[in-house]
């Protein structure tokens, strides 16, 4: 089902006929809207009420603008529309106190979450504490790590064996038993908001398990809810599609389609068999899910994560990613979310080429993103001791909308993939795909020398594209060091660790933590020996908490607590600094090929953060230094050391420093 292009192009060209409209449907909508904020029992407060009615006059021009796009070709829109803002209405009613008086702070202090205040760590909560009830425990151990934003892997309701990690979820208002209730989930809410902390989950929004019950339905023959999926007798037309879709799991299966027996029909399956991709071509699929997310946003969520975006719309003899209805599709979502549920923000998870990867981040959009670009040319950077293209990219391509802003981070629980941009690798004299080999060559620890230890992901034979599975300690060698049981080839890992961690503590955007990694976990291979998870090596990285000792003591010695100690005092200094403020930085040529070097200005402070790539020491000439600042001198915020500004910076093997200038 795909709307005629012409007549969407004459609706959106006609922005005085689409504001006419929206204003008569509004007014035709309003009474329902008004009898549904009531309730039965009509208890709901006139003020509460017309918060609501205000918030939903100012966005709903946009939020008709982006329906009509997507859905307004089909006759039964109108019934849509309505249904949508009943939700809406629904939800602003059942929404909690707290959270509606979170909303108002939060629309008077927009920019909430942009303060250097904001770090972030992430963790699966089965693998870290057992259960949400065991989460309680750790809340001194987040506060002690400095957190303010703590995203939780998805702990939604899935099937038994076949659920990706999670993120193949049977039922968005159902936890998983073995993690607790929802019940639990939305007291953790409120505790951490009282905490000073906010939660982050994640939105599946592109599919779902073949176990929900939407997946029964269809299965079973219902054609509604065969319309909530993609379903295809005809296998030409599956093969009219296939021939512009490139593979994202192709270990698992060749092809993005899956055929279901029961149904006798082809079913689309961009990532694993048992990950049906809802079909939002259908405007009731649009509703459906907008009632799971602001659901979701009633819990207590501040920021939602949107999982894989870029696949969400689909559309015959393209590639079906990065589409412009996926972006009005998040714009529609965004829209809702600043009339029913204004405190939430999104942010997306696009791992895909650097310039699709920002068409996702506007405040209409999502505000906050996965900075996947500066993740993989860090770790490029740490290969080849040469940050030649990482500065080439991050001077011209690091400024995104001044209202949003990245989430940088080193590791995650997915896979690195080389996302750099074929041609920025090229202008600074590098064979992108050569580079590619090599960069994966030496991550699996096949490169001579290397001193990594990842483990290979998804390899497709046809293109050759490979990523990269393993823990960030594992991949910057402590794994190796520590079996060789060579105290040289330690201390060089640990200063690896530390100068990628400096840099993602003092780029701007919030820094999230993948929690293991502020002790140093190591690659954990028992996943090996489980028959549901052995074919995906993201498991590697994927294990359960161990404390830094049996019983949790204090051991300044003991490796994993010096990393524990570093990263707390960079949280503490990125806290203190001003000029840490989320904004960008303001990369610095440091005439240096193994220094990334960049400026951080705000609050009266300016900041040099100089970084060495190489194991061996390296110079900045003076020169530089007064390209950047006249002060007279230095104090390097990491040791508390003076320098006086004169002679140009001597750095150590991997050594970083933020150099505050006086
Ligand atoms: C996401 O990642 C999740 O982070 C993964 O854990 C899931 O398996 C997947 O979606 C399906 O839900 O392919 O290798 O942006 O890179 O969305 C990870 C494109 C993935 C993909 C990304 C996806």
């Amino acid at each position: 089902m795909q709307r005629p292009e012409p007549l969407k192009q004459r609706i959106m060209n006609h922005s005085d006929w689409i504001s006419r409209e929206a204003e008569k449907s509004l007014t035709r909508l309003l009474p329902g809207v008004r009898e549904a904020l009531a309730g039965e029992d009509g208890l709901l407060p006139p003020d509460v009420r017309s918060v609501f009615e205000t918030r939903l006059k100012f966005h709903f021009p946009r939020l008709f603008r982006l329906l009509v796009g997507l859905y307004g070709w089909q006759y039964d829109f109108h019934y849509h529309l309505e249904q949508i803002l009943l939700t809406a209405a629904r939800a602003w009613r059942q929404r909690p106190e707290y959270l509606r008086k979170l909303d108002a702070l939060r629309e008077a202090d927009p920019h909430w979450f942009k303060s250097e205040q904001m770090v972030g760590g992430v963790l699966y909560v089965d693998l870290f504490a057992d259960n949400l009830a065991g989460l309680h425990d750790h809340i001194g151990y987040f506060k002690r790590l400095g957190l303010t934003y703590l995203h939780l892997m998805p702990l939604f309701a899935v099937p038994r064996e076949c659920n990706d990690g999670g993120y193949a979820v049977s039922d968005y208002r159902a936890i998983h038993p073995d993690v607790g209730t929802m019940e639990e989930l939305t007291e953790l809410a409120r505790i951490l908001n009282n905490e000073g902390i906010s939660l982050v989950l994640d939105f599946v929004m592109n599919h779902t398990s073949d176990e929900h019950d939407w997946a029964w339905r269809a299965r079973s023959g219902e054609a509604d809810y065969q319309d909530f999926y993609l379903m295809f007798e005809d296998r030409a037309v599956v093969d009219q599609y296939q021939r512009n879709l490139r593979d994202i799991f192709p270990d698992i299966r060749r092809g993005s389609f899956t055929f279901d027996k029961q149904s006798g029909k082809w079913v689309w399956t961009t990532f694993n068999n048992f990950q049906w991709d809802l079909n939002y071509a259908n405007p009731a699929v649009f509703h459906a899910m907008a009632e799971e997310m602001l659901f979701l946003a009633n819990v207590g969520v501040d920021v939602l994560r949107l999982d894989a975006v870029a696949f969400t719309w689909k559309r015959m003899g393209t590639p079906c990613e990065n589409l412009p209805e996926a972006h009005q599709l998040i714009q529609a979502f965004n829209a809702l979310v600043r009339i029913a549920a204004p405190s939430m923000l999104f942010k997306s998870e696009a791992i895909v080429h650097p310039d699709e990867v920002v068409r996702y981040i506007h405040p209409e959009e999502c505000q906050l993103s996965y900075n996947p670009l500066l993740m993989a040319l860090l770790w490029e950077a740490l290969a080849t001791r040469d940050v030649t293209l990482l500065r080439y990219a991050m001077t011209h391509r690091g400024d995104i909308h001044p209202e949003c802003v990245w989430v940088n981070y080193l590791r995650c629980h997915d896979d690195i993939g080389w996302t750099f941009d074929d041609d920025d690798a090229r202008a600074v004299g590098i064979d992108p795909d050569g580079h590619r080999r090599f960069l994966n060559d030496f991550y699996t620890g096949r490169f001579p020398g290397s001193f990594a230890a990842g483990m290979p992901f998804q390899f497709n034979p046809e293109t050759g594209d490979l990523r990269i599975s393993g823990t960030l300690a594992s991949l910057a060698g402590l794994e190796t060091a520590l079996a060789e049981r060579d105290p040289v080839l330690v201390e060089a890992s640990v200063r690896r660790i530390n100068l990628l961690r400096s840099i993602m503590m003092s780029a701007g955007g919030i820094p999230l933590i993948y929690l293991g990694d502020e002790w140093g976990m190591l690659n954990d291979y028992t996943f090996l020996s489980d028959p549901a998870r052995a074919g995906d090596t993201r498991w590697v990285h994927r294990s359960r908490k161990k404390w830094q000792s049996k019983d949790g003591t204090y051991d300044p010695e003991a490796l994993e607590w010096r990393f524990f100690d570093e990263l707390v005092t960079m949280v503490s200094l990125r806290k203190e600094l001003p000029a840490f403020k989320n904004s960008g930085m303001k990369v610095v040529d440091t005439e240096n090929r193994h220094v990334f070097g960049f400026l951080r200005e705000g609050g009266g402070q300016r900041i040099l953060v100089l970084n060495n790539f190489s194991e061996f020491p390296r110079h900045i000439p003076q020169h530089v230094l007064d390209r950047c600042t006249s002060a007279t001198m230095f104090v390097d915020r990491i040791t508390g050391r003076t320098v006086q500004n004169g002679d140009g910076i001597d750095l150590a093997g991997h050594q970083y420093i933020w150099l505050e200038c006086l």
